[in-house]
């Protein structure tokens, strides 16, 4: 299945510092709209397929259906909406661009690393370019083995190696889980808006069981108010993962270095704009 190309880029006048500003204000009006702000640019992005080059940022194919209507994508109409009207104050900016963005304000204004990113994101025009379901991890896959083979596959896909796994989780420190989208419930940690290696920490010093109810298996500490997914766990009980894991809970300086990167490398994947650029550059020295 190739890209059909799409037919909006961002024009050049767009001004992106007023845009970030024009993001931080919905932030501010809800601060719990920045984790699902997050979200939003990490599921736009991580549907990425390096073998086919599809799926990604560019498109923003999250807009139309079948995407939007995929379960792993449950909730982040909630994002998508709340950045609807600086879709309309700034209308020459892309969805794809403005999603992104959006992404890296939110890590940013939750006191996190700032993430580099640029414009050049294409808008689709039709949910034909959408990519099939199922790219976007599960939270469980039953056995432990599995969970953790799991995780590697659906990243591997992307091109990640599994220090950037490990720090892109961390994400998780931000942000709630929600009932009514995932069937989970509750934050990972105590300061959910704010951008800390507070994952890493809770998961090494805190103690996790399994949550007794007739939910999804999830994990949750003694007091039943923070809690973790399968995955999550899953880095603690795998050798190289959990080597990563300790290092992002002993030293957040690292782990803001190493999610930054990795979080501009997700935002940028199978954009193609920045592909041909790449190329051209490599292109000059062959
Ligand atoms: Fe995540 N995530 N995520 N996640 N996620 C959920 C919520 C957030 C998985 C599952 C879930 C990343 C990786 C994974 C955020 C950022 C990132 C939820 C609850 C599930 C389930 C959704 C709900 O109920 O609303 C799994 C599985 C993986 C990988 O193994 C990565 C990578 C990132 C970002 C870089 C953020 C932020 C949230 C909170 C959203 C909110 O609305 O508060």
């Amino acid at each position: 299945v190739s890209c059909k190309e799409a037919e909006t880029t961002s024009k050049g006048s767009v001004n992106y510092d007023k845009v970030r500003e024009a993001i931080v204000k919905v932030i501010e009006v809800d601060d719990n709209i920045a984790p699902a702000m997050l979200r939003l640019a990490w599921h736009s992005s991580g549907s990425y397929d390096k073998k086919t080059n599809t799926g990604g940022s560019d498109g923003a194919t999250m807009r139309f259906s079948p995407e939007k209507d995929y379960a792993a994508n449950a909730g982040l109409f909630r994002a998508r909406d709340a950045l609807e009207p600086v879709k309309k104050q700034f209308p020459e900016i892309t969805y794809a661009d403005l999603w992104t963005l959006a992404g890296a304000v939110a890590v940013e204004e939750m006191g996190g690393p700032k993430v580099a990113w640029r414009p050049g994101r294409r808008d689709a025009v039709s949910g034909q370019e959408c990519p099939p379901d199922g790219r976007l991890p599960d939270a469980d896959k039953g056995t432990l083995s599995g969970t953790v083979q799991h995780i590697r596959d659906i990243f591997y896909r992307m091109g990640f190696n599994d220090q950037e796994i490990v720090a892109l989780v961390g994400a998780h420190a931000v942000g709630h889980t929600h009932k009514q989208f995932s069937g989970y419930d509750g934050p990972w940690t105590r300061a959910p808006t704010t951008f800390s290696n507070e994952l890493f920490r809770e998961l090494l010093e805190n103690k996790w069981t399994l949550r007794k109810w007739n939910g999804p298996d999830m994990f949750e500490d003694p007091t039943g108010e923070i809690i973790m997914l399968p995955t999550d766990m899953a880095l603690t009980w795998d050798k190289e993962f959990r080597k990563y894991v300790e290092t992002y809970a002993a030293d957040q300086d690292r782990f803001f270095e190493d999610f930054a990167k990795a979080f501009q490398k997700l935002e940028e994947l199978g954009v193609k704009a920045f592909q041909e650029e790449a190329k051209k550059k490599r292109g000059w020295f062959s």
